[in-house]
């Protein structure tokens, strides 16, 4: 039975605004954190059923915005392998976020509780963090209240970085068993990750000292952190750090700033010298985009599918040099924003699949393959290794003292790479062996391909649900008669690659162009940009 006086109470207590209309998206819920007190509290009733439902095992909740602005504010919650939330349940969390009134909102539980079939009487537990926006504080206790309402056990993760707070869920679910996933605490994951960089790197020459980006956000209390912990074996230089500076996070630096404007944060200008190695982070670290300034101090930005590239290839090595490539296969997950030159530097290399955007499509794709890699060109990724796979590390013979340390470097990415979701520091981690194995400089991974030039517009349309895609969203089927005229124009472009596709977070419709040479792109977008208005 549902404690519905106590509900009914805590539920007056956080009333929805009215004409609000909110979505659990891509990325969860997000919007202004002023308008979001209703949702966080119905979103902690809803990690106690989603517990409740899976026999009490642990689910996260991640209360961040991301690179948005400061003032935004978002939550999504976690399940319990570390991954996101299952899809079938965002309509739950729509339903119920959107309930006009308190009966309502308890008519929606009691609707959940029954189509999901959940055992009232099963505990919940919960483990919560946030990153370091000014409303998380507020916005969290609006949670806590969603979690007694409905009678959660629950864990406080504080201020920490999205990927932490998936490990942890993972780390607290596998406790004690054959898949432990690593101490159930921040402190468990700076020693898995550090200890792991610090075997890969063992008797290599030390990296160069790295600068990082921190966007002003929870990322900067972390590098610190697996700084400490990493010592000498790989130095940082952390910029960027002003976590309590109002309006700093995210403002004119971060990894979604690099990307979007392909140019420097201004704060690092009179910082990088030619050719040193440089990183973004975004606002909950999750996100991660290298780029250096050349000899003549132009900005190279080293992209999401850069890291693929690097990254893929090593692994592909490494499978090989353990004798391992008949029986683990690995392929790579993209989505059309890939810069065509990388998916046809990697197909050479290695199987390459198109998915729809967004991480939980990736996520899917990727464990398809006994090692399945995904990385989306705005730096969120990371690599999966299946069950059989990780098995076959732990259990396999080498033949020969390089199969053997081939197989070593393979079982230590394992521990060094964050399974549950991208995660810049244990991207940039993993970045780092790869140079430091190849001896590999900036500019040498960045010729690993030449990028096509390419361009990104958002067009506000009246109605963007109009805009339906097929084939991994890079071909139109409605509005009727569109993605013909598209295709004619492409057409005309040496090299054109261009698609049209209604965006997942904001009310616009995004257009992507690729073409042989700058200009050509720039006009390939604005003409499709004019064909979609
Ligand atoms: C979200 C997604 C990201 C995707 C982006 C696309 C997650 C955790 N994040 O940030 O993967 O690239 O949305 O945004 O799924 P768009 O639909 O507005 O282009
Ligand atoms: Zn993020």
């Amino acid at each position: 039975q549902l404690p519905s006086s106590q509900l009914r109470a805590y539920a007056d207590a956080h009333p929805k605004p009215p004409n609000i209309e909110y979505q659990y998206g891509t990325a969860g819920f997000r919007t202004l954190g002023s308008v979001l007190d209703s949702v966080l509290f119905r979103v902690g009733v809803l990690a106690g059923l989603r517990s409740k439902r899976l026999e009490g095992r642990t689910v996260g909740v991640m209360v961040t915005a991301s690179h948005n602005p400061e003032q935004d504010n978002g939550v999504k919650l976690v399940d319990p392998r570390g991954e996101m939330l299952e899809a079938s349940w965002e309509q739950y969390a729509t339903f119920l976020a959107n309930a006009p009134t308190t009966d309502a909102f308890l008519d929606v539980v009691d609707a959940v509780v029954k189509n999901t079939k959940i055992d009232l009487s099963r505990p919940a537990r919960v483990v919560y963090g946030r990153d370091t926006r000014p409303s998380g504080a507020e916005l969290v206790s609006a949670l806590e209240d969603g979690l007694k309402a409905i009678g959660a056990e629950t864990r406080n993760a504080g201020i920490t970085t999205t990927p932490i707070l998936h490990y942890l869920v993972r780390a607290i679910n596998t406790k004690g068993t054959a898949e432990s996933y690593g101490e159930d605490s921040e402190e468990g994951y700076y020693l898995k990750l550090s200890g792991a960089f610090k075997k890969l790197i063992a008797g290599k020459t030390k990296p160069e000292p790295i600068v990082i980006d921190c966007a002003n956000g929870v990322g900067a209390l972390a590098a610190e952190k697996i700084s400490q912990h990493l010592g000498d074996s790989l130095p940082m230089i952390l910029e960027n750090t002003a976590t309590t500076t109002k309006g700093a996070l995210n403002y004119q630096c971060g990894a979604d700033f690099v990307k979007t404007g392909q140019k420097l944060p201004p704060s690092l200008a009179d910082k990088l010298k030619p050719g040193q190695r440089a990183c973004s982070f975004d606002g909950d670290a999750d996100r991660l985009m290298y780029y250096y300034l050349d000899e003549r101090g132009h900005f190279q930005m080293l992209d999401g599918d850069k890291i693929a590239a690097l990254v893929a290839s090593f692994i592909v090595d490494l499978v090989r040099l353990a004798g391992l490539e008949k029986e683990v296969k690995v392929g790579l997950i993209q989505t059309a924003y890939a810069n065509g030159a990388s998916t046809k530097y990697l197909s050479d290399r290695l199987p390459v699949k198109c998915v729809s955007t967004g991480v939980k499509h990736l996520h899917h794709a990727a464990e398809h393959y006994q090692i399945g890699v995904y990385f989306e060109a705005n730096g969120h990724g990371t690599i999966l290794f299946s069950r059989e796979t990780l098995e076959k590390l732990s259990t396999h013979e080498p033949n020969t003292p390089a199969q053997s340390t081939a197989l070593n470097h393979l079982v230590n990415l394992t521990h060094l790479i964050n399974q549950t979701v991208g995660d810049a520091i244990s991207d940039m981690l993993l970045v780092e062996v790869v140079l430091t194995h190849k001896s590999y400089s900036g500019a040498e991974w960045n010729s690993l391909y030449t990028d096509l030039p390419n361009r990104l517009v958002k067009v506000v349309v009246a109605d963007r649900n109009a805009f339906k895609t097929e084939d991994a969203e890079r071909r139109l089927v409605s509005p009727a008669g569109l993605q013909q005229k598209i295709d004619e124009l492409v057409r005309k472009f040496e090299g054109g690659r261009s698609f049209v596709r209604p965006s997942g977070t904001e009310d616009v419709v995004r257009v992507y162009a690729e073409a042989a040479i700058r200009a050509q792109a720039d006009e390939l977008a604005y003409r499709v940009g004019g064909l979609v208005y």
